[in-house]
């Protein structure tokens, strides 16, 4: 049985992450698209390296939770059979097991080099503009794809959705392409949809079932029913 499932804001927020449309969905005052774009890194780079070195500090302060937990059981079990795409920049799925993340929006702990194009693992501020460990220049940026900017491994993406056989969103609110437009791919090519989230997603219609609830409790108690299905040769 393969199976994509997708994460977003709402599988870390139990582990204590802000999601994005918490209520204002604003941070210190300002939109999340105005500080998460190229525009606004070349427009006020000390206002974004905050932004993330904040995010990144925070790391330190989080753990994994029940919902991380039990996909990284689910990885064990399943080994490739199991793509597991995530929209969150934390490190809270590696921290709790699962080894083959496809973080398709970058992550908080790598940096970008503008110059060489080189990625690598970063955990400290970059607002001091640190050296490049490959071309030496002092010209790192956060390792997230800003709105404006392609995704990571859409190719590797779109071909699990081809022949997933069930596509599962944990979450997320379904309100950033490409990633809110998955459900329809993997539906289009056959894949039994779920939906698992506090509330109706923004693409919620175009699951065949969805289970609103806290991801802690939901995902734990889908993975278990996956395990036994597959024990079952169901
Ligand atoms: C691109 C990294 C070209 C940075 C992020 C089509 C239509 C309209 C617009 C577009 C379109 N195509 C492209 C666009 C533009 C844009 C876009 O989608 N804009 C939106 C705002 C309309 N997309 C882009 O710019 C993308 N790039 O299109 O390039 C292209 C693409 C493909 C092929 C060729 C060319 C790039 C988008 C990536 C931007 N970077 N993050 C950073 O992290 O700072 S996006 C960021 O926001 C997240 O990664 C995530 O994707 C999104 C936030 O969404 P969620 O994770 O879902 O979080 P949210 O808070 O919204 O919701 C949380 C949910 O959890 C809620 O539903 C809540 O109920 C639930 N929840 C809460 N607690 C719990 C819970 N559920 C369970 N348990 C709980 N305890």
């Amino acid at each position: 049985m393969r199976i994509v499932v997708l994460t977003g804001a709402g599988i870390s927020a139990e582990s204590g992450v802000p999601t994005f449309r918490d209520a204002d969905g604003l941070w210190e005052g300002h939109r999340v698209e105005d500080v998460a774009t190229p525009e606004a890194f070349a427009w006020q780079p000390e206002l974004v390296h905050a932004f993330y070195d904040l995010r990144r500090a925070a790391l330190a302060t989080v753990e994994p939770n029940p919902a991380h937990r039990a996909l990284a059981r689910l990885e064990e079990h399943l080994g490739d059979d199991l793509t597991l795409v995530t929209q969150n920049i934390d490190d809270l799925h590696e921290r709790a097991g699962s080894r083959d993340v496809v973080h398709m929006h970058g992550e908080l702990r790598s940096a970008l080099c503008t110059t060489c194009g080189a990625r690598s693992p970063h955990t400290a501020s970059l607002a001091d503009e640190p050296p490049c460990p490959g071309c030496a220049t002092p010209t790192l940026r956060p390792d997230v794809v800003w709105f404006g900017e392609v995704p990571y491994e859409l190719g590797r993406i779109e071909r699990a959705l081809e022949t997933a056989d069930r596509f599962v969103s944990i979450g997320t609110s379904g309100a950033v392409y490409p990633a809110a437009g998955f459900v329809q791919v993997a539906r289009a090519a056959g894949a039994r949809t779920l939906e698992l989230n506090l509330e109706p997603s923004e693409g919620t219609d175009f699951f065949h079932e969805a289970r609103h609830g806290r991801a802690g409790e939901l995902v734990p108690a889908w993975v278990d029913q996956v395990l036994e299905d597959t024990l079952a040769g169901r």
